[in-house]
């Protein structure tokens, strides 16, 4: 088998090549031939980042017939792609996902062995490239790894910024960000394409002139252009030839000195456009939700989305002689509205360089965009004052407004004399100032718009795209969230994979809805004697992790009750925090009270201006040191904060869990992926009926989910009559006595006002309805004690949550985004044999 593959990639060898092999000891060798050639070290003074370097690029090098392949298979006339841009790729750290994907990971691990090193030192030596802020960008991470193993001709565009998310360390219990490096000892999955650069307008001013033939013509003289430099990484598919491209790009400054002031001895004013240029893409917004309307950002959004669009057009000239087919080739989804200027800049690219007519160019546009919506909090809707967006991008505003005047003409043929529906669906808020709308351009030059789970998807409709949904009903779909199963699950867990795949076979890594077979061994007692096994060894390796990490000592055998993801107050960590010290005020007054122990974990990253966030890592450190610390306790509670939640930590936590924390304010969480890779993994859920837990909940049976909370419309309902957070202060007393416990300083060393701003917040406004929930979510907490005493029935339920979660593979979001919204079909990859000829 091994030599065939050889001879496959190279005809012209019969011995296993040293750059393709796939057997051990041609590994083993691989592996030193790059320490020696690309690291410049012998192993005697190798270091293990130097191991890992070399290990990498001898896995990229087996990427990369499959990858050139792909590539050029895609750039085929009759073969349609996705585009899939985005201003966030989480992909979380290559080498360990590549070994996967390539099935190659047992040769890997023994040809490590032989050279006397551990595999996973190796693949822990990996910095994540930290290109997102959390379920955004992971799910674009996911999507690109499920487009390439069902062998979906692909590539995703976005930004290589050379800061991703901050690295968080905790101090004296508080955030405090430290800038990411992640690039600083190279990057062993990319390569540059210097010479695919695109250069990008900002600025300056338009001007009318008349063609040779006559036409009336637009075009755009800039105040300064930016080149962008594309970086390409492979992303195999799982046991698949289809390697996709992850193409980011860079900026820089279109010359490096501008010579005339150089000449004229200014040297900073030469060096200025340089170091201007290149601040574009050096860091990436750390606010997930809320947006920041910094000019900054809007520039690194045109500078991608406009490199990304000409590198399509350019790709597509290749094969193609014309730009009339270009929806028929491309389906380019935007992640959000962060690449929504795309819709404009497809026009002028159209309009203004390729001479289109403006109704053909409109045709071809709308046919090529759809949307996707991730949020539904009206601060986290994308604006520009329109001053910013005219200096920054006049042709692009021009063009609004010309995409706007002809949507408004159509509108009012729709809705005569309807004033206020005219100034919903208008791109520009007139408001109070003006700005120019990103999800109102989004949806109007799209074909299709989607949320990103069910409720969502309806919420869309009836809030914050109401009106567009009443111009255009036939545009509205809805395509459920979905977690690759490669990474969340064999990568991360390979326990329970193990297992798994001895019951079931391997079938459900690629089409995780066989898991559903594991439903017949439910009532096999040692099978849940092994599954329990298989848990609490993987919780075993947790806790020493965190006792390595933040020094706290925790119990394996407790309820490892888990809530990781950005802290948010509509996520409500907070409310977590109360139920804890509800337990504690209980412990206290009841010593004898039978409830198991319990390790609370936490972990996520505040946006660095986000002032209540901070403070609840704050709330959540302080009532850990109190908790931690009282010899009353006898250890049946921990709280630990887990500093610098990446993908990479997500990896070591999800398996480890027995309880998903879910427990958003109804109608705030879109979907929520984490949910997914919890259940996935065999904790069980406590979460509110918001995002994708009404679907967790729905496939798992409402018998193996803990459900609490107010419904979405209950919570219209409590706000439309006026809440009053503080009557639920007074008449619950435990309640009462969890908030005065904060407000004394009982968890800040007698501090009465380091807490108290939460507490504040939570009397007087309470706008996620903390206290509305509390009672509720207490409740179902105690059902969840319960049912952590009776190990047989948590571990059915486990088991049950594991087998029925095969709606939630990426694979399977893909698939309808491939069937209802893209139109795209699978192409396979055919290796062909590399030599002298096709290199
Ligand atoms: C997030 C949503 O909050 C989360 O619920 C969803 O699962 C995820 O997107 C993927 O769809 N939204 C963002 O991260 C964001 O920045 C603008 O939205």
């Amino acid at each position: 088998h091994l030599s065939l593959m050889a001879s496959i990639l190279n005809p012209n060898v019969t011995i296993e090549d040293d750059r393709t092999g796939l057997d051990i000891e041609t590994i083993r060798r691989a592996v030193l031939d790059n320490l020696f050639y690309i690291q410049g070290k012998f192993p005697a003074i190798a270091t293990k980042h130097d191991f890992y370097m070399a290990l990498a690029y001898t896995v990229r090098d087996r990427l990369l017939q499959r990858w050139l392949n792909s590539v050029q298979t895609n750039l085929k006339k009759d073969v349609k792609s996705v585009a899939y841009l985005s201003a966030e790729f989480l992909v979380g750290p290559h080498l360990g996902n590549n070994l996967i994907n390539l099935d190659i990971y047992q040769q890997v691990e023994q040809a490590i062995k032989e050279s006397g090193l551990n595999l996973q030192e190796l693949i822990d030596t990996e910095e994540e490239p930290g290109l997102g802020n959390g379920g955004l960008g992971r799910l674009a991470a996911c999507y690109l790894d499920s487009l390439s193993s069902l062998e979906i001709p692909a590539i995703g565009y976005g930004i290589r910024y050379e800061f991703g998310i901050f690295d968080q360390h905790i101090q004296d219990g508080w955030q405090v960000e430290i800038t990411d490096k992640w690039l600083q000892y190279g990057n062993p999955w990319e390569i540059a394409r210097p010479e695919s650069s695109v250069m990008v307008n900002f600025g300056g001013r338009t001007e009318a002139y008349t063609d040779d033939h006559g036409a009336f013509r637009v075009r755009w003289i800039p105040e300064y252009v930016v080149k962008g430099i594309p970086y390409d990484t492979p992303i195999l598919g799982y046991k698949v030839n289809t390697a996709n491209t992850l193409r980011l790009w860079r900026s820089e400054a279109c010359e490096s000195f501008n010579f005339e002031r150089f000449n004229q001895g200014d040297y900073y004013g030469a060096v200025d456009s340089k170091v201007h240029s290149e601040n574009l893409c050096k860091v990436l917004y750390p606010n997930d939700e809320p947006i920041q309307g910094k000019e900054l950002r809007l520039q690194q959004q045109y500078f991608f989305v406009c490199c990304s669009l000409q590198d399509m057009i350019r790709t597509h000239l290749i094969e193609n002689s014309s730009l009339d087919n270009f929806d028929q080739l491309w389906a380019i989804q935007l992640n959000d509205t962060h690449p929504a200027v795309a819709v404009a800049e497809l026009m002028r690219l159209l309009v203004d360089v390729h001479h289109y007519e403006w109704e053909p160019a409109w045709q071809i546009t709308e046919n090529t965009f759809g949307y996707t919506n991730h949020t539904l909090l009206p601060e986290a809707l994308e604006k520009w004052p329109l001053s910013i967006f005219g200096r920054l991008l006049p042709r692009l505003l021009e063009i609004i407004y010309e995409i706007n005047n002809r949507f408004l003409e159509r509108v009012r043929i729709k809705f005569p004399d309807n004033g206020s529906k005219m100034s919903s669906l208008s791109i520009i808020d007139e408001s109070d100032d003006k700005y120019v709308r990103m999800a109102n351009l989004a949806c109007i030059g799209s074909h299709r718009i989607n949320g990103v789970a069910q409720l969502h998807s309806e919420l869309l409709k009836e809030t914050i795209l109401h009106d567009f949904y009443a111009l255009f009903p036939e545009k509205f779909t809805n395509v459920t969230n979905g977690v690759t199963p490669r990474r969340w699950m064999v990568l991360s867990n390979p326990r329970l994979t193990e297992l798994i795949t001895q019951k079931i076979g391997n079938r459900w890594i690629n089409h995780l809805d066989e898991l559903k077979q594991l439903e017949q061994f439910v009532d096999d007692a040692s099978f849940r004697s092994q599954w329990r096994q298989v848990k609490q060894e993987v919780k075993q390796d947790l806790a020493k992790y965190i006792e390595k990490k933040v020094g706290i000592v925790v119990n394996p055998a407790s309820l490892f009750d888990v809530q990781v993801k950005r802290i948010h107050e509509y996520k409500r960590q907070h409310l977590n925090v109360l139920h804890i010290i509800t337990l504690y005020n209980r412990l206290k007054h009841n010593p004898n009270l039978d409830i198991p122990p319990r390790t609370f974990i936490f972990g996520g990253k505040a946006a660095p201006g986000y002032f209540m966030a901070k403070r609840i890592i704050k709330l959540i450190t302080s009532v850990g040191d109190v908790i931690n610390n009282d010899p009353d306790l006898k250890d049946r509670l921990k709280v630990v904060f887990l500093p610098d939640y990446n993908v990479t930590l997500g990896q070591r936590v999800y398996p480890a869990a027995d309880l998903s924390e879910q427990i958003s304010t109804a109608g705030k969480e879109a979907s929520g992926t984490g949910n997914m890779k919890f259940s996935l993994n065999g904790a069980l859920t406590i979460g509110t009926l918001d995002g994708a837990n009404v679907e967790i909940r729905e496939e798992v049976g409402a018998e193996n989910f803990f459900l609490f909370g107010l419904t979405t419309p209950q919570v219209a309902e409590v706000k439309s009559h006026g809440y009053y957070p503080r009557g639920h202060y007074d008449s619950n007393e435990e309640l009462r006595g969890v908030l005065d416990l904060i407000s004394c300083g009982f968890f800040s060393r007698g501090n009465r006002e380091l807490l108290q701003p939460i507490v504040d917040n939570l009397l007087y406004d309470d706008p996620y309805l903390l206290l509305a929930d509390y009672q509720s979510y207490i409740n179902s907490q105690e059902e969840v004690s319960e049912a952590y005493k009776d190990q047989e029935r948590w571990s059915r339920m486990s088991i049950l949550n594991v087998a029925r979660m095969g709606k939630f593979s990426s694979d399977r979001s893909i698939q309808e985004y491939c069937d209802n919204i893209w139109k795209v079909q699978p192409v396979s990859i055919k290796l062909q044999a590399y030599n002298q000829e096709n290199a």
